[in-house]
């Protein structure tokens, strides 16, 4: 070996090693970077985070952030600074802005089986009015009777996409194998073509409002029959046996199974855990208590929401309503639960 040839080496090894030491960290950053701001899905694919930059319209005037304003009545921020929005704390004009300049696409999924099938006009008539309202909106109705979706006229922009899924014996089931369709639709078609998913239950009606405010990566809402209480009244599952137990003490609010969502990534992952736990108690003849919203609420507390919205956003008609329930935007409307279940 010739001496020019072990300095061409030795000078190849330094600068390979110099590399190795100052581009690894840079790699890591980056990598950190993804992880952060980009979710990713079981099979590696990149969901770009749509909250990375917040870009508002030019010259638009608005009031000034201040303190003084907002709400003090309620609680509107998490002990993990979370928003809890509530009407006041937000200003929908800024918010409209900042996601029109995106083009947003965002769907909704709906199950009408059986008799819950006559709640989906008024659903989807609700929607139309207040439902994303100037946003790509895409509503998959999930149903037994295809034939008997009403024909809903959409705006532009705004489309119904009809599936069937078969009927059960149980309401307990449809209700529960919701979070399975769920998963598997984000998986075979919305994936590259959605930003944000809400999961809705059928029987209940748009009054007001729901738009961009209540975009998040991994959104929940507070149940009505509960934000008023302390944790250790709230309905979770309480058998350890159930992958969905909640100990005494622990949670911090109780979400409603009938209106979740975010960006595809979380959804996924939270529909996929909750369906997971759900075979798996059964398999073991465990049932929880609320069927797939004691499980989500499981995840909840495991998985802190990035945005909760209030009791707005799923109140139920029969309540009267609170003097902080300054407007209800969603309502579960009152029904005969004997006659209209399967069991
Ligand atoms: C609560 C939840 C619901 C679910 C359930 C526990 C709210 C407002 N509702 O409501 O989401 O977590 O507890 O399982 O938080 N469905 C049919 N056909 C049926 C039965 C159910 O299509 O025969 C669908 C429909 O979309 C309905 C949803 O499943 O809206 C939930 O069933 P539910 O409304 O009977 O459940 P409920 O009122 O106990």
């Amino acid at each position: 070996m010739n001496l020019k040839f072990v300095a061409v080496l030795l000078f190849l090894v330094v600068v390979l090693g110099v590399m190795f030491i100052y581009l690894k960290p840079i790699y890591r950053f980056r990598e950190g970077l993804c992880d952060s701001s980009e979710g990713r899905s079981g099979d590696g694919h990149l969901f770009r985070s749509p909250d990375l930059h917040l870009v508002a319209t030019n010259g638009l005037k608005y009031p000034q952030p201040s303190i003084t304003h907002g709400r003090t009545d309620v609680v509107s921020v998490t002990p993990w600074l979370a928003p809890v929005v509530w009407e006041g704390t937000f200003y929908p004009v800024l918010l409209d802005s900042i996601y029109q300049k995106r083009n947003i696409t965002v769907a909704a999924t709906v199950f009408a089986v059986g008799k819950y099938i006559r709640f989906l006009k008024d659903f989807l008539e609700t929607a139309e009015q207040h439902f994303f309202v100037g946003f790509k909106v895409k509503v998959y109705v999930f149903t037994d009777q295809p034939n008997e979706v009403p024909k809903v006229k959409m705006a532009a922009g705004r489309e119904l996409v009809v599936r069937s899924v078969p009927n059960s014996k149980r309401w307990q089931e449809i209700s529960a194998r919701r979070m399975e369709i769920i998963q598997t639709l984000i998986e075979e078609t919305l994936k590259n073509d959605v930003d944000y998913i809400f999961c809705l239950d059928v029987d209940s009606k748009f009054h007001s409002r729901w738009g961009t405010e209540s975009l998040g990566e991994l959104v929940a809402v507070i149940h009505p029959g509960y934000y008023k209480d302390d944790r250790s009244k709230f309905p979770y599952e309480r058998r350890p046996a159930s992958r969905a137990y909640v100990a005494p003490g622990e949670g911090d609010f109780y979400y409603c199974g009938g209106a979740f969502g975010g960006v595809l990534a979380e959804v996924h992952q939270l529909a996929q855990t909750c369906r997971k736990n759900f075979e798996d108690d059964a398999k073991e003849g465990i049932e929880a208590a609320w069927q797939e919203e004691s499980h989500l609420n499981r995840y909840m507390w495991l998985n802190k929401p990035s945005k909760v919205l209030s009791p707005e956003y799923l109140w139920q008609d029969f309540k009267a309503r609170n003097s902080e329930v300054r407007v209800i935007r969603f309502s579960g409307v009152i029904k005969n639960y004997n006659e209209i279940r399967p069991n």
